[in-house]
């Protein structure tokens, strides 16, 4: 659409008339967002402001609201001129108050909580509830309409914005970052988000880079560079830059104007040349740079000191109206500023052309129905997973690499879901090192980028998402599953905790997501770690990682699950209860290696079920009660477990020795403590209440104590895991080291058995074995046959 046509398109007013209006609409809503702040009465100023009119505890940020309002107000405009569809996703979180005003005004706040419906009472408790106890929040929370991210960890809004845009070829996804936040690791790394967004099947998505020149209390590196050397940096990672700067608003509003119908034509025009078959590179993608006042429009000084246009704008430029009266009669005069009385008639409505550069219905920002994801939810359809099973005859007889069995059960999950588009895989490059090549019979990696003869799988639709930023990827797939859509995250588990701090965040807002009536459920967040501690041949010490699992575990037990399956079969049956679950973050601990397979697919379907079970045929003692109980979580410590055992029923028939598996590892909990936490009678039916249990842990052991703490009789738990003792060594050398190898476990459980005839021969054994390991690895460089062949 041209200028022109955009000027006719809702009404014949002129565009000074238009601008006069947005302008107008900025000024409301930087009237709201400066009492939000302060104010708990005399909201519209109808009389001098008292200390008694201010708030108790005063919260919340300024500077970075008025250009969160200018671009909502452009926005709007270009929304009624265009009808584009546009998903709002606001970087600097911590300006909640600047997009509750804007909610406020189009009505959608008020359509989703009638306390904010507009009018008097709607606009008191806006402001009165900003940063109350319980009342509105002083960043962006779930409970927003229209966000998909809370901001208030900076550094994620890109890859988020990204990861909406994907697969949805209608959206435009306007995106807000701070200069601050652009500094960031993650955020610095999204910008190559670009080479992977495929304009012929997804959305768009317009960065806006939010240049106020600070962030806290120092400049910001994009706010010193200069014009050229930011064009510069940004025309190299592929975008076409413009930038609208200055602290004259009807100059900026004029200048945002053309420059949001520039981006838009621009991305029209890639949309409409990729969609005809014409995509031949790495689309030079609009972005704009907003150059304005840090604070902009509060006071320039506050007792002398400069406040607008320096970082003391960042959070209150009025730090103490109650307590100081100069300070009162500053805010007041900032206020009145805006004149609030001419935007606002006495019931407390905006007068009808403020808002007029508001859309319409579900076009407003607040009401997208992306935004909600849930809402646009299409479940995946699934093959039946016990196709994909692998034979097991009996208990170890076969060996195989689980992951690869996965994989061709998910390159399936692509194939069966290639209609409705709505499944990835993100992983930071591994996926062919995870042994899950079938993917790519399905589809490739995603790759917009210049291509060579030898490069494999690469294809500008690919499905497979693989960049070498964790955080990007961990940023894609939150944006996608936000969106309504599915996905697994696959990686090395040395260095997912990478994204921990993302998890972090994720959890919280699915948390609040779950409490929040309107927010409809959405796909679980998928974690697959593979390439895991005890089988790192290759890499050795810095690839022994195993914490993701305590930051899992550490989440809210409303959302948090941890499954490490034992074999391919039970694998097969966890990833299909994770990509059917909702509104959880599922981590799945699976090694890539070849290992032997324990359970045929019914039994692995049983045994998933129930979370944890008695292996009866690993053990001995059958329906009696067990002398001791050899537990297992993982799928190396099972098969320690199960050769412990195996090796214990040779040596001392009589011990009754029971093997317990454990596939979900929150089943251990208490109930009260964690949903999925066995009822104590069943707990006890496996473990007994008294017999010592010999537990070999994937993870660190101190979290099984902690997991155990308020289970029947905890000391009586031994536990086995990672104990950061590792180097370049052989996969059993590795469980010696960490005293977690059959032999260990067989002296562990001996330690605490009354004596009895063959306990000292075995023990003996079990020592000259662990020499026999020593010895036999700096000799031959392998595990001895004893432990290669055991099957
Ligand atoms: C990852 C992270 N580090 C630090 C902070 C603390 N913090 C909150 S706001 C802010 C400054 C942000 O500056 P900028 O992105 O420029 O935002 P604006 O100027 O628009 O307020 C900082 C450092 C944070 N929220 N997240
Ligand atoms: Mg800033």
């Amino acid at each position: 659409m041209n200028e022109t046509t955009a000027l006719t398109a809702p009404s014949i007013i002129q565009k000074s008339e238009r601008v006069a209006q947005l302008h107008r609409y900025w000024q409301a809503t930087n009237y709201l967002g400066a009492a939000q702040l302060y104010l708990r009465d005399n909201v519209l100023l109808e009389r001098p402001l008292q200390a008694t009119d201010i708030k108790p505890r005063l919260l919340g940020h300024w500077g970075t609201q008025p250009g969160l309002n200018l671009i909502y107000a452009h926005l709007n405009r270009l929304i009624q001129d265009t009808d584009a569809n546009v998903l709002l996703v606001v970087g600097p979180g911590h300006g909640a108050p600047a997009i509750l005003a804007n909610l406020f005004l189009e009505g959608t706040l008020g359509e989703y909580d009638p306390v904010f419906e507009p009018g008097r009472e709607g606009l008191s408790n806006l402001i009165r509830q900003f940063s109350w106890p319980y009342g509105l929040a002083s960043h962006l929370t779930p409970g927003t309409p229209g966000q998909i991210q809370e901001g208030g960890e900076l550094g994620y809004c890109l890859s988020h914005a990204f990861g909406a845009a994907l697969d949805n070829p209608d959206l435009l996804v306007a995106c807000v970052i701070g200069d601050g936040e652009a500094e960031t690791g993650p955020l610095a790394a999204a910008w190559h988000s670009n080479k992977y967004l495929n304009p012929a099947t997804s959305g768009a998505v317009l960065p806006i880079l939010h240049v106020n020149g600070y962030k806290l209390s120092g400049p910001t590196i994009f706010g010193r560079m200069s014009n050229d050397e930011l064009t510069n940096l940004f025309t190299g990672y592929g975008y076409q830059v413009r930038i609208v700067g200055g602290s004259d608003p009807m100059q900026v509003h004029a200048e945002m104007w053309q420059a949001m119908n520039w981006a838009h034509r621009k991305i029209e025009a890639i949309q409409q040349n990729a969609r005809a078959g014409m995509l031949t590179e790495v689309p030079d993608w609009p972005m704009l740079i907003l150059q304005t006042p840090k604070g902009w429009t509060c006071p320039l000084t506050v007792d002398g000191q400069p406040i607008e246009n320096t970082f003391h704008a960042h959070q209150l430029p009025v730090a103490d109206p109650a307590g100081k009266p100069s300070q009162l009669k500053t805010l007041e005069g900032w206020l009145r500023s805006y004149h609030p009385q001419d935007l606002f008639d006495e019931s407390g409505l905006p007068f009808e052309d403020v808002i007029r550069v508001c859309p319409a219905d579900t076009r407003r920002i607040g009401m997208n129905l992306h935004a909600n994801g849930g809402q646009c939810l299409v479940p995946l359809e699934l093959p039946a997973f016990a196709d994909y099973a692998v034979p097991v005859p009996s208990p170890g007889a076969v060996s195989v690499e689980g992951t690869h069995t996965l994989a061709v059960y998910l390159r399936d999950v692509f194939q069966l879901n290639e209609v409705a588009r709505n499944f990835r895989v993100v992983c930071p490059d591994e996926t062919t090192s995870n042994r899950m090549t079938p993917l790519f019979e399905a589809t490739g990696r995603a790759w917009l980028g210049p291509m060579v003869e030898t490069d494999e799988f690469l294809a500008p639709d690919g499905r497979v998402m693989e960049i070498l930023s964790e955080h990007t990827c961990q940023g894609w797939l939150e944006g996608y599953l936000l969106t309504g859509r599915h996905g697994l995250f696959g990686c090395y588990e040395a260095f997912i905790p990478i994204v921990d701090s993302m998890l972090n965040q994720y959890a919280k807002w699915l948390k609040v997501s779950k409490e929040t009536p309107w927010r409809k459920p959405i796909a679980s967040l998928n974690y697959l770690l593979t390439s895991h501690v005890w089988r790192q041949d290759h890499n050795g010490y810095t690839h022994q990682v195993p914490s993701f699992i305590n930051s899992v575990v550490a989440k809210k037990s409303s959302v948090a699950r941890v499954y490490l399956p034992p074999d391919a079969n039970c694998l097969l049956s966890v990833t299909d209860h994770c990509l059917r679950s909702r509104d959880y973050i599922n981590l799945i601990v699976a090694s890539k290696a070849s290992q032997a397979q324990w359970l045929s697919i019914e039994a692995a379907r049983e045994h998933c079920s129930r979370g944890i079970s008695t292996w009866a045929w690993a053990g001995n003692a059958m329906n009696h009660p067990p002398d001791v109980i050899l537990a297992a979580a993982g799928d190396v410590p099972t098969n320690e477990v199960v050769a412990a055992a195996a090796i214990l029923n040779e040596h001392l028939p009589n011990l009754r020795v029971r093997v317990v598996n454990v596939v979900d590892l929150l089943t251990i909990m208490s109930p009260e403590d964690h949903p999925h936490g066995l009822t104590e009678s069943a707990f006890v039916e496996l473990f007994t209440a008294e017999k010592p249990v010999i537990f070999a842990f994937h993870g660190y052991p101190a979290l099984i104590h902690e997991l155990l703490h308020h289970r029947t009789a905890p000391l009586r738990f031994h536990v086995r895991g990672y104990m950061e003792e590792g180097r370049t060594t052989t996969p059993f050398d590795m469980l010696v080291l960490n005293n977690m190898s059959r032999y260990q476990l067989i002296l562990a459980a001996l330690e605490r058995l009354d004596d009895q005839p063959g306990v000292t021969a075995l023990t003996y054994w079990c020592h000259g074995r662990l020499s026999e390991h020593a010895a036999y690895i700096r000799a031959n460089g392998q595990d001895m046959p004893a432990v290669l062949d055991w099957r």
